[in-house]
């Protein structure tokens, strides 16, 4: 039977989607995608990014960006009930979570893992680019912990928590400052 197909890697973002299949309780694979040069110029050829996650759908689709994915998940799922009804004031401020957590909170801390691919200078400017990366993080961080009531979107809907889990190492790096 045709089923999801989760490429991800061990610690990645790939975990919230599978957090989400899981919710949803439908059978997925899950395929780790080894970090060399060679497997990822493979895995390119499957997603073009070569960023995980990426997800195949069950038709053979296949889609990059873990936030696009949540919200494909959810709707294609409504009886999982991981995001508000589409049309409400609540979906409006599920769609404004994930895209901030997407656009913001992962950037930031992509900017802590790989701060050399933010400068033409590398190495020179690492160190500078991690801190200012590690900052806005956590003021990132501080403006959802101002939303948590006692969850950005209440105890129900869990996709928004999901997301942020390939900020842990960025926020075992924010630890430093
Ligand atoms: N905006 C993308 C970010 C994907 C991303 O950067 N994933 C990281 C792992 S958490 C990755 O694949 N890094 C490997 C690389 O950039 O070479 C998403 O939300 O899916």
């Amino acid at each position: 039977m045709a089923q999801y197909k989760l490429y991800g890697r061990p610690g990645s973002g790939s975990l919230a989607v599978q957090m989400a299949l899981e919710e949803i309780r439908v059978p997925y694979e899950r395929i780790w995608v080894a970090d060399g040069a060679a497997d990822v110029a493979t895995f390119r050829t499957i997603s073009p990014t070569g960023k995980v996650p990426a997800l195949a759908l069950p038709d053979g689709t296949v889609m990059f960006e873990s936030a696009a994915m949540l919200v494909h998940l959810s709707l294609e799922h409504p009886q999982a009930e991981l995001a508000p009804q589409p049309g409400t004031s609540q979906h409006a401020r599920f769609l404004q979570w994930m895209v901030f957590l997407s656009a913001n909170v992962y950037e930031s801390a992509l900017r802590v893992y790989y701060p050399v691919r933010y400068s033409s200078r590398g190495e020179n400017d690492g160190e500078p680019i991690r801190e200012q990366g590690t900052r806005d993080f956590l003021a990132h961080l501080t403006l959802i912990s101002q939303a948590l009531n006692p969850y950005v979107l209440g105890s129900q809907y869990p996709l928004p928590t999901s997301i942020s889990t390939c900020s842990r190492r960025g926020s075992r790096a924010a630890n430093r400052i």
